[in-house]
């Protein structure tokens, strides 16, 4: 293959050439550049104010150039903030209830793609394979096409894509899906986003699958595929077991006090169903006095996109919650949740989902969710824990030893925690070897090479 030119939202720039990135994501892909040579393109994260943003920061790292640019804050609040995470995060996690449109911002998202092309575009050669990421950049082919570049061009969305009739509630959903149609490959998590994406283009009588995995739109051929996303498996495995004997987390496990910990870690977001989880813990306690100071629950919880109003107000809730469910549960030496509302360092969520003897990952909607792969990839074979999943996760459709549940029952959720705590060694041991199975052979260099390939045949 030829080089590889990558654009997301943001880039993972290492210091130093040679630096280990931080996520599988950033790892699979640096692998990949590294392979091919070329280039990572993506908004710097910072502001120009009202100034045009200079020209593009080249940061050379190996054979790999990262390539930044400033926005101004227009742009942020409309790209970014507006579009990108007021109209498509919640139309794509299904809540129209929370989708706030407005002219300006759609009018700022398409703007900040075409300046996307425009810096990317002199740094292109003809052979360059282009992979575009997530839903900050949809149009980003059809602006690049505009001006003439006719390399191959793929696209992975890293989030859910919804049915027709959530997504045609969204004013640009013609421009949206339009936009699709200028990629040569679209990859998406499962085979049920994929589904939807197909059932948008036939409902709108703009396209149809002309054979299994190409479609038809807009006077263009493209393929489109499910290519669900992976962890570096192995390497997280050896590293959870590292991580056990790390200071902090023998300092964490001696303070749980021989409780059975239960372990849930993500973003602060709407998406994740974090109120519905506590709700669902606290019913658990309530119908099983025996567990009453037998088990902690753990929930780390960064705090993430606190600009946009639906975020901050979740801070805020989640926080009570928590502190209601201590105070009437709680007992003067047993605290019930530990809320930590910051990120905590890798090899301590590693050591720490290790310990635990649950993963309650039980989002609303989600793309994939990495934390239920980390999850089984971290415990101990001898003595693994239980991953309760919700069936909303694209996850589920892989993790086929987890606990399936359904978010929104409370008292489902409930149960399923009792039954992960009170399940038998050889029932988890044979529930954790599936998984194990499918993350050893489906990691993120698999995802990786898999769309590379599908792009380029
Ligand atoms: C999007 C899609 C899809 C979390 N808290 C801490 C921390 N994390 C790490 C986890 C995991 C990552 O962040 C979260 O990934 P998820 O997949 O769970 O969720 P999103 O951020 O919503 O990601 C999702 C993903 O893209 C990839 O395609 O799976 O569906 O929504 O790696 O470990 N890491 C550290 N401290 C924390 O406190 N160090």
């Amino acid at each position: 293959m030829s080089r590889l030119i990558v654009v997301s939202n943001r880039v993972p720039v290492p210091e130093h050439s040679g630096d280990a990135p931080a996520g599988g994501l950033a790892v699979a892909l640096q692998a990949a550049l590294e392979e091919h040579g070329g280039i990572w393109m993506g908004w710097s994260g910072k502001s120009s104010g009202t100034r045009e943003p200079a020209a593009l920061d080249l940061k050379d790292r190996g054979k790999i150039t990262y390539a930044l640019t400033d926005l101004t804050d227009k742009d942020v609040d409309e790209y970014y903030f507006g579009f990108a995470n007021r109209v498509l995060w919640p139309i794509c996690h299904y809540r129209l209830d929370l989708a706030e449109y407005g002219r300006k911002e759609m009018a700022g998202y398409f703007r900040v793609n075409r300046f996307f092309a425009h810096r990317l575009a002199p740094l292109l050669q003809p052979d360059d394979v282009i992979w575009i990421h997530d839903y900050h950049l949809i149009p980003l082919a059809a602006e690049l096409r505009q001006m003439g570049i006719q390399n191959r061009i793929g696209f992975f969305l890293h989030i859910p894509w919804p049915p027709a009739d959530v997504l045609f509630a969204m004013p640009v959903h013609e421009e949206i899906m339009r936009g699709l149609s200028h990629y040569d490959l679209i990859g998406f998590q499962t085979d049920h986003d994929l589904e939807n994406f197909a059932g948008g283009l036939r409902r709108e009588g703009i396209g149809n699958e002309i054979k299994p995995g190409r479609y038809s739109a807009h006077g263009r051929i493209f393929k489109g595929g499910t290519y669900g996303i992976g962890i570096e498996t192995k390497a997280f495995a050896s590293f959870a077991r590292k991580s056990a004997s790390h200071a902090m987390v023998r300092k964490a496990a001696a303070s749980i006090e021989g409780r059975d910990l239960i372990i849930g870690v993500d973003r602060l977001d709407y998406s994740k169903g974090i109120t519905q989880r506590i709700d669902a813990f606290e019913r658990f306690i309530e119908a099983s006095p025996g567990q009453q100071g037998k088990v902690t629950y753990l929930q780390v919880t960064p705090k993430s996109r606190s600009e946009v109003p639906e975020y901050e107000a979740m801070q805020r809730t989640v926080a009570e919650q928590a502190g209601r469910v201590n105070g009437a549960l709680g007992t003067v030496d047993w605290v019930p949740i530990r809320y930590i509302n910051r990120s905590i360092s890798r090899p301590i969520l590693a050591g720490l989902y290790r310990m635990a003897k649950v993963g309650l990952v039980t989002p609303l909607r989600d793309g994939m969710n990495l934390v239920a792969k980390e999850y089984v990839a971290a415990q101990d074979p001898d003595d693994p824990g239980v991953l309760v999943l919700s069936r909303f996760a694209g996850a589920a459709r892989e993790l086929d030893g987890a606990l399936l549940v359904n978010p929104y029952d409370i008292e489902g959720t409930a149960n399923a925690i009792a039954r992960a705590l009170s399940m038998p060694l050889p029932e988890r041991q044979e529930r954790w070897g599936k998984m194990m199975d499918y993350l050893n052979e489906h990691d993120v260099v698999r995802w990786c090479d898999d769309f590379l390939k599908d792009l380029v045949a």
